[in-house]
């Protein structure tokens, strides 16, 4: 017979041996890292086992980042309201885990909280909003004048509706300088309707305009980029375009722009021309018909330069639209001048100049007037090529 320390010291390394299997086998996982808009909802969802034993408690904790109120904490999957935030964060979650052998687990998980909806890292350059009924959020009318602006948009998808031609829903989004934006637009209309969707600044002074035309049964994205000279509100301002009142809901948000060179409103004076890099293409949109779009460019003495316009307004009955590029020297004497025809669906031109003495140049993109034509509702690019 064993004696009792052999027999107390057998017992202990049993105990040791099931409370080092216990630890071994129990396992908890908080969850893969998420990122999150600020405000936007998450659900921290944790699995642990105890195959030995049985889970008798979860406990969520956050243990860095600002303040949340956690649902939910005491049990497998915690839920909370991300903060609201004017510059990224992370919060750093632990979710503990007991079992009724005394283990305890636990495990970490990062959620990292952005101020603009984060960019599929799948299709960085393209990011597609979601079709309206996908929406986050919904428009509150009235909404119709700049003081009744919604003011959710950087934070959310908003669906909206164009009542009948009257009907403005005023969107506020504050925006920073140095940072290019895109107005994400989709709507799905199968009809005549169409959308308007402007840009303001907070003096009601228009910035961009483009026209979203849908005749097709999918859905129609749109987008307008846009980069703005000083940090403020902004107003985005759906309507119908032209009277032609749209029937279905759109959705509308505003994110970072893939582009990285955009026009930046107000550049209409040779003083405020954004300044263009060669090879480089500039996105612009000619808001009404007295935006003017100044690009400067520095050339070298006895080189040929190709001033590269491409644009299309090949949309439904919009297509009379022209534009006219014209080029500049720092005296302000015109050195060369095209129409375009928006009415292609690639409508391009080529203007060549030759210059002579080194300097400032600048290119100017406008409304071209003529018989029949109409102000542009479409985004258009300019490149400066050394030929
Ligand atoms: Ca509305
Ligand atoms: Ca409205
Ligand atoms: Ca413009
Ligand atoms: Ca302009």
């Amino acid at each position: 017979m064993p004696s009792l320390i052999t027999r107390l010291l057998v017992s202990i390394f049993v105990v040791a041996l099931v409370s080092c299997d216990s630890t071994d086998a129990f396992y908890v996982d908080a969850g893969a890292d998420q990122t999150v808009q600020t405000g936007g909802a998450v659900t921290l969802v944790g699995t642990a086992d105890s195959p030995d034993g049985s889970i008798t408690s979860y406990e969520w904790v956050k243990i860095s980042g600002e303040i949340v109120v956690l649902t939910g904490e005491n049990t497998s999957s915690a839920s909370f309201t991300a903060p609201i935030i004017t510059a990224d964060t992370v919060l750093i979650f632990q979710l503990m885990v007991n079992d009724d052998r005394g283990g305890r687990v636990t495990d970490d998980v990062n959620v990292f909280v952005t101020v603009l909806p984060p960019v599929d890292p799948e299709n960085p350059t393209d990011p597609t909003p979601p079709p309206p009924n996908q929406a986050t959020s919904l428009e509150t009318e009235p909404n119709n004048i700049l003081s009744e602006a919604n003011s959710r948009i950087l934070a959310d998808t908003i669906s909206g509706q164009v009542a009948n031609d009257t009907d403005q829903d005023w969107f506020e989004v504050n925006l920073v300088a140095g940072t290019n934006y895109r107005i994400q637009f989709a709507g799905s209309e199968g009809s005549e309707g169409r959308w308007g969707v402007n840009v303001y600044d907070t003096s009601s002074s228009l910035l961009a305009l483009m026209a979203v035309v849908d005749n097709s049964s999918a859905v129609s994205n749109a987008n307008l980029d846009i980069g703005v000279g000083a940090a403020g509100k902004y107003y985005v301002v759906v309507e119908s375009y032209n009277f032609s009142v749209p029937t279905q809901p759109y959705a509308v948000t505003v994110i970072t722009s893939p582009i990285s060179k955009v026009e930046i409103e107000t550049n209409d004076s040779l003083l405020t021309a954004d300044a263009l890099t060669i090879a480089e293409a500039i996105t612009g949109q000619v808001a009404n018909d007295t935006d003017q779009d100044w690009f400067s460019f520095s050339a070298t003495e006895s080189t040929n330069y190709q001033i590269l316009f491409e644009g299309s307004e090949d949309i439904s009955d919009l297509a009379s639209a022209e534009w006219n590029v014209n080029v500049y020297d720092s005296s302000n004497n015109l050195l060369a001048s095209t129409p375009v025809d928006g009415s292609d669906v690639a409508s391009s031109a080529s203007l060549n100049v030759g210059i002579g003495a080194a300097g400032t140049y600048y290119i100017v993109v406008e409304y071209g007037p003529s018989v029949l034509s109409e102000v542009p509702t479409q985004p258009y690019t300019v490149t400066v090529n050394v030929l």
